[in-house]
């Protein structure tokens, strides 16, 4: 396995679970799924998102991948990243300062995610930290070089995944859910959410 990746599995309970599902319906009641697309070509992704925090993931045909404070469609701010979320942060990531973004990717049954890197971050030396609620899905990872094998693991319901180091460059994408595989959200489907810390934290004078 790639230096740097660290899986927990089953890390959360079924009722912290349901916990974490409950305050994410409530950030997207305040900020939408979008659709976002590629940029150049526009092609829209089969993930939905949304995003908590003081800064979101957005990428659209004109203005490509980028952070922003403000939802791309009804322009409000994100709202705040839960508690729980923040607490689970505290708890495993070892970085002294809070993520600034919790991306949530919505997977419909059929949603996959192709294989690329998160390069969008100033604080590269800040580790992601993923959270899997609902079906199984089927995750691949590689090293940063393109060509070069890639292994396949099921991130399920609870599973809790910490990439640092060679893992925080790895080559990564969700191939496809398992149908049938969890009970804990009301539709078929998938909730990711990655926690990450986009700005460098401030430098201290002198
Ligand atoms: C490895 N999400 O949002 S989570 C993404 O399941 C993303 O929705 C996938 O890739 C998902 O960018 C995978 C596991 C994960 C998350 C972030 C990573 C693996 C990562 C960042 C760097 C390297
Ligand atoms: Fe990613």
């Amino acid at each position: 396995m790639i230096d740097g990746f660290k899986l927990h599995p089953a890390y959360l309970d079924r009722q912290t679970q349901h916990s974490l599902v409950m305050e994410i319906r409530a950030c997207l009641i305040a900020a939408p799924l979008f659709t976002p697309a590629l940029p150049r070509s526009g092609k829209p992704f089969s993930v939905r998102m949304s995003n908590a925090g003081p800064l979101g993931w957005v990428s659209d045909q004109q203005g490509g991948y980028r952070y922003q404070a403000h939802h791309p469609v009804t322009g409000s701010p994100w709202p705040a990243i839960p508690d729980l979320v923040l607490k689970i942060w505290d708890d495993l990531s070892g970085y002294p300062a809070p993520p600034e973004a919790c991306l949530i990717n919505w997977y419909g049954p059929d949603a996959r995610m192709g294989l690329h890197q998160d390069k969008d971050e100033a604080a590269r030396d800040a580790p992601v930290l993923s959270i899997s609620l609902g079906d199984t899905a089927l995750f691949r990872i590689g090293a940063a070089v393109k060509g070069t094998p890639t292994r396949s693991l099921r991130l399920s319901s609870g599973d809790v995944a910490l990439l640092s180091g060679d893992a925080r460059e790895s080559r990564h994408g969700i191939d496809r859910l398992m149908p049938g595989t969890s009970t804990l959200l009301d539709a078929p489907g998938r909730i990711n959410l990655t926690l990450r810390r986009v700005t460098l934290p401030a430098t201290p004078p002198g």
